[in-house]
């Protein structure tokens, strides 16, 4: 979209300040989101992001349970004493109508932060980044589990895998896009596997695991960091919601430990670095060890397999259907993603016993401090 129209798009919130440019930010798949710089020193900068509403069909709901996460992580921090606020918890601009969005008359859903300077985010972490990743990721979970109301799913059974094969079965029966023929191995892998990694859904129908709020898109760079590679913030809300807590575990490690991005199509480059799991793990449940139940725990490596397994049925499934859910590069981009995750799934199979071994030892190390 052209800068005169964000410009007045932007008009329709209180912010103050000279705007000087507006110019597109962070790697996102889902959303699109701009830097709207104002002019130096006299106020703060912006965060203008166009919300995708095919894909988060209930905007209100959504806001409101960002609205709701928001201030309750302000109060805690408050209460805890933190100093800088507003640099650790973000923070939304109200709109002429006093509402944290604004509905255009195209039909487009919009929203503004306050953007918080000398903040970075990276596409990758080091072992020392990933355990203050890991201490964030479970505070936040872990500050998160007395928020006082029941939030709603912003997208229904946004984790659940039983959904993910469905909804892979019936992207094969329709193949809309003709490309079927180019990926039947991979969905004969899925399917492999499928009864193996939907086991949570069972667990949660039995009453044994429950769920929690949760995330549910802690890929690397969705929190910031300061410029020592501090983590600040945790960003992109949109999925906050009650799922498992495995949901974020998973999904960090993912992204964080794989030896390259998800996208990378040269699979000789994928892998597990259990250098990052190890410092990510320790940092996570330092902050989580007090209130995970004994299941949760013992789950912890098979989230690190679900998560590229889920998302490798994602990508295959967006493939298969003629790519209209992520956000693509080029015609293939969808396929070499699924490859690459169906690639890090193996791998982190192969790392199950030493991932057992290293929980055990880091819960040892918790109760002896
Ligand atoms: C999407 O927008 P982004 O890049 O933060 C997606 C995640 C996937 C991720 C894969 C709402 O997140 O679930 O894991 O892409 N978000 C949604 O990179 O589907
Ligand atoms: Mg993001």
């Amino acid at each position: 979209m052209g800068k005169s129209n964000l410009a007045s798009i932007l008009s329709h919130f209180q912010i103050e300040g000279q705007v000087i440019d507006i110019k597109p930010l962070g790697n996102g798949l889902i959303n699109d989101t701009y830097h709207v710089v104002t002019q130096a020193d006299t106020s703060p900068d912006f965060v203008l992001q166009r919300i995708n509403n095919a894909i988060f069909q209930d905007v209100d709901l959504l806001q409101h349970n960002i609205e709701v996460v928001t201030a309750h992580l302000r109060r805690k921090l408050e209460g805890m004493g933190v100093e800088d606020i507003d640099r650790r918890v973000l923070q939304f601009v109200k709109s002429d109508e006093g509402k944290t969005y604004y509905h255009d008359q195209d039909g487009g859903y919009w929203r503004v932060m306050m953007f918080i300077p000398d903040s970075f985010t990276h596409e990758a972490v080091t072992p020392e980044s990933a355990l203050d990743a890991g201490r964030a990721f479970g505070n936040f979970e872990c500050m998160l589990v007395d928020v006082p109301e029941q939030l709603g799913e912003t997208i229904p059974d946004f984790h659940n895998m039983e959904l993910r094969m469905r909804q892979l079965a019936e992207a094969v029966k329709d193949d809309k896009a003709g490309r079927l023929h180019q990926v039947q191995d991979i969905v004969a892998m899925l399917e492999r596997d499928a009864n193996e990694m939907c086991q949570a859904e069972q667990l949660y129908r039995e009453g044994k695991l429950p769920k929690r709020i949760c995330h549910c898109d802690t890929k690397v760079n969705n929190m910031l960091f300061d410029s020592e590679g501090q983590v600040l913030c945790v960003i992109d809300l949109d999925t906050v919601m009650p799922s498992f807590i495995f949901s974020d575990y998973g999904d960090f490690l993912r992204t964080g430990a794989n030896f390259t991005a998800e996208d990378d199509p040269d699979l000789s480059h994928v892998g597990f670095n259990e250098a990052i799991f190890k410092s990510f793990t320790m940092g996570y449940l330092e902050a989580t060890h007090s209130f995970l139940t004994p299941l949760e725990i013992k789950l912890l490596p098979f989230a690190v397999a679900l998560f590229p397994f889920m998302q490798c049925t994602r990508f295959l499934t967006d493939y298969i259907n003629g790519d209209t859910y992520y956000k693509i590069k080029y015609d293939t981009h969808n396929l070499d993603r699924a490859r690459n995750q169906l690639a890090l799934y193996h791998d982190v199979r192969k790392h199950y016993a030493a991932m057992e071994s290293f929980i055990l030892e880091a819960l040892g190390e918790q109760h002896s401090t």
